[in-house]
């Protein structure tokens, strides 16, 4: 997306969130009726995913709406694509769904405010579209070391002595923990992360692997030395609705590791 978007005032936006649930309703419903039979694979439990996932598309709407800047929401999209894809849903429903958001907005909110969603919901589609075959990089973890390949199969299987194991070694050839922070555990947690994406890994898989990372980082904080305290403090904290805290943990050890 080169131009920027339109953005809506405080009032359009009050007015958009206060839509949200029975836009994601309305959206789900269509699905529903054009693809449902697609969608049994997903049982009783499909259409309140559906919702969730249409609410989803609103939450990135919303700074698109607020800032006039699309491409998150485009990233977003693409993103999104490739989870539905992955399991069983055909990337070629997203377009309609926000095709229909745009609908359903058009008719609720106020002329202006509503050309605003709109255009925003039709220029995120086509960039999508245009960027489905080409979409955004995801972030590099740095440069995994060779033990990053057993630590990553120790971390799926649960295997919770063998990923301390890998760190002690580690630790014992003169690693510092960020060092085996950053080349064993984040580029390991970031292929946890594709494979969740590409559906091979649950969440629950995803919960016990950063439960090991986490302890194995613990174990490695108590070990290593710190320099002495320069008597400077940080906060480190995630936005709310983000659970995303083991990198923000990473950063307090080498803050604390580093005095
Ligand atoms: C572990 C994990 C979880 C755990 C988190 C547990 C926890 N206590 O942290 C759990 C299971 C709870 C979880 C839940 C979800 N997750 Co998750 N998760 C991950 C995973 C696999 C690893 C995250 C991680 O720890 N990475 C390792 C750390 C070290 O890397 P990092 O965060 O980038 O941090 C480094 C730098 O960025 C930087 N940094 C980070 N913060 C800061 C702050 C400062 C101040 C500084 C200086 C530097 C800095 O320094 C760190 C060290 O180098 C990622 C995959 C990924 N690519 O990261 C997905 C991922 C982030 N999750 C994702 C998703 C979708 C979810 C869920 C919505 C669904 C799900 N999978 O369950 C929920 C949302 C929950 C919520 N409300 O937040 C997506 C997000 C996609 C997107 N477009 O936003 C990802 C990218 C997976 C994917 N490939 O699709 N997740």
């Amino acid at each position: 997306m080169n131009a920027g978007l339109e953005t809506v005032g405080a009032e359009g936006l009050r007015r958009f969130d206060a839509l949200r649930t029975e836009a994601a309703d309305a959206v789900t419903e269509r699905l529903y009726a054009t693809y449902g039979p697609i969608y049994e694979q997903y049982g009783p439990r499909g259409r309140k995913t559906c919702r969730e996932d249409i609410a989803l598309h609103l939450e990135f709407l919303r700074p698109a709406l607020e800032f006039g800047v699309a491409p998150p929401m485009v990233d977003y999209l693409c993103w999104y694509a490739s989870v539905i894809a992955a399991r069983g849903t055909p990337r070629e429903h997203v377009a309609p769904s926000l095709e229909w958001l745009a609908a359903f907005y058009a008719e609720r909110m106020e002329p202006a405010e509503a050309a605003a969603v709109t255009a925003a919901l039709r220029a995120a589609r086509r960039d999508f579209l245009n960027a489905e075959t080409a979409p955004a990089a995801a972030p590099q973890a740095p440069d995994p070391w060779p033990e990053a390949a057993v630590f990553l199969s120790s971390l799926l299987a649960g295997d919770h002595r063998e990923a301390l194991a890998i760190m002690q070694r580690c630790t014992d050839g003169g690693r510092s923990l960020s060092e085996i922070e950053l080349h064993v555990v984040q580029p390991v947690l970031y292929q946890i992360g594709e494979k969740w994406q590409a559906n091979q890994v649950a969440v629950a898989g995803e919960h016990m692997a950063t439960a090991i990372a986490q302890s194995v980082m613990t174990a490695g904080l108590l070990r290593s030395t710190p320099v002495a305290p320069n008597g400077k403090r940080a906060l480190l904290a995630c936005v709310e609705g983000n659970d995303h805290a083991l990198g923000l943990r990473m950063v307090a050890d080498a803050f604390q590791l580093g005095g």
